[in-house]
């Protein structure tokens, strides 16, 4: 596509939207063209243009100098908008079936024109409407193989894999994530949002040295151990899904950081439904465990398949390695449940519990279970012992 290169930055006009379309020649000279601005996260601008004789669309979403959840006084890097254009190329290739097309990206403009995937709907929207979406463990266990097998330096090789650490250097949301996922939620902190009733336990969650030094640990590997290609902010807000069909979108956060991390934030928000939504338990604890199998299974073939180092080919090394990427995502499961109660940008599956007695029980179960991942993810060595601890803490009537 062809467009005249813009030389200053202005947030779009939903016209200005369609005059871009029109200027990259998506549509037929006779299309009918209506747009509307649809960005319902907590950073950009989205706009979905279609030509209204045969439904045909197009979404261009562009990033806003500023963090939208908060207003201008956050200001906030418009470089993000390449870093994710750069995402989805690089996680496309890799993962096709799970990534939405790039058709165009302007530096200048923040701006990136993708694949309209309006037939599908954000999953944690479908979530709290009972949907189930049966497919989509399967398809996160198998994103998140492939993108972290070869994004990792198994799968790449050292040097093409310095590249792309270097290429991916994110510090402005990367702050984002080390502040409002590992530093605010522990201390009173401005950008802190809890409910009244929560009060006693978020100062008893203040005042727990051992939970603060473990969340300490899982920073140092945030910040530290540039093992994969991270999406970054893999919850169920950045999945639009079918009942077929799944597409990872959103990785304006992608960076080099440890892969527990990504798998831990897939686990947190598919434990956000288990905790608030009673009937649909089985079927979202059975999510979780397909992702892990199915990750497990998929990381395994690649690395004895695909493998660019030779001397790690041994079960030993594999079986650590998983253990590792296991052991860490728990962690950082943990870290996200907690953030996502008491820190800025909370989640609808638990916000939007009317009753405040069922509600604030959610919560504290989600409190307790974050702090269980956080400081005992050393001994819920497997999947199974994982997810039994996770029923004795929805279970614990302490917090009903
Ligand atoms: C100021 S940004 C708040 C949150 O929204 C994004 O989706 C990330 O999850 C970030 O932590
Ligand atoms: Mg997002």
């Amino acid at each position: 596509m062809s467009h005249l290169k813009q030389t200053h930055y202005a947030p779009f006009t939903e016209t200005a939207a369609i005059e871009l379309a029109i200027s990259l020649n998506f549509f037929t000279e006779h299309a009918v063209l209506s747009c509307k601005e649809i960005g319902d996260g907590n950073l950009n601008l989205v706009f979905h243009i279609v030509d209204e004789r045969d439904r045909k669309g197009l979404i261009i979403k562009q990033a806003l100098p500023y963090a939208k959840v908060v207003g201008e006084s956050w200001p906030l890097t418009l470089k993000r908008a390449k870093i994710e254009a750069d995402a989805l190329k690089t996680f496309g290739q890799i993962a096709p079936h799970y990534v939405p097309k790039v058709y165009f990206t302007d530096d200048v403009l923040a701006v990136t024109v993708m694949e309209d995937l309006s037939h599908l709907a954000i999953a944690r929207t479908g979530f709290i409407n009972g949907e189930l979406y049966p497919h989509i463990s399967n398809h996160l266990g198998e994103y998140l193989a492939k993108t972290i097998f070869f994004t990792s330096d198994y799968g790449l090789g050292p040097t093409a894999k310095k590249e792309l650490v270097q290429k991916f250097i994110n510090p402005e949301l990367c702050k984002i994530t080390e502040d409002l996922i590992f530093t605010n939620p522990y201390f009173d902190a401005d950008t802190n949002e809890f409910e009244d009733g929560l009060l006693a336990d978020v100062n008893a969650l203040w005042q727990d040295e051992e939970l603060k030094f473990q969340v300490n640990l899982l920073k140092r590997s945030f910040l530290t151990e540039a093992e994969v290609l991270l999406h970054g902010d893999l919850h169920t807000g950045s999945v639009f899904a079918s009942n077929s069909e799944t597409k990872v979108i959103d990785p304006e956060f992608a960076f080099y950081g440890p892969a527990g991390f990504d798998i831990g934030q897939v686990f947190a928000n598919l434990l956000f439904q288990v905790i608030a939504n009673p009937t649909n338990r089985e079927p979202f604890i059975r999510h979780i465990e397909i992702v892990w199998e199915v990750f497990r299974d998929e990381f395994t073939h690649l690395w004895s398949t695909e493998n660019k180092e030779v001397l790690v080919k041994t079960d030993k090394f594999l079986n650590y390695t998983l253990a590792k990427f296991f052991e860490d995502s728990l962690g950082f499961a943990g870290c996200e449940l907690i953030r996502r109660t008491i820190g800025l940008a909370h989640v609808a599956d638990l916000n939007s519990i009317e009753d405040v007695h069922t509600r604030l029980a959610a919560k504290r179960k989600t409190l307790d279970l974050g702090k269980i991942l956080i400081k005992q993810r050393k001994e819920l060595i497997n999947c199974a012992v994982f997810i039994s601890k996770v029923k004795e803490v929805i279970k614990n009537e302490k917090n009903d």
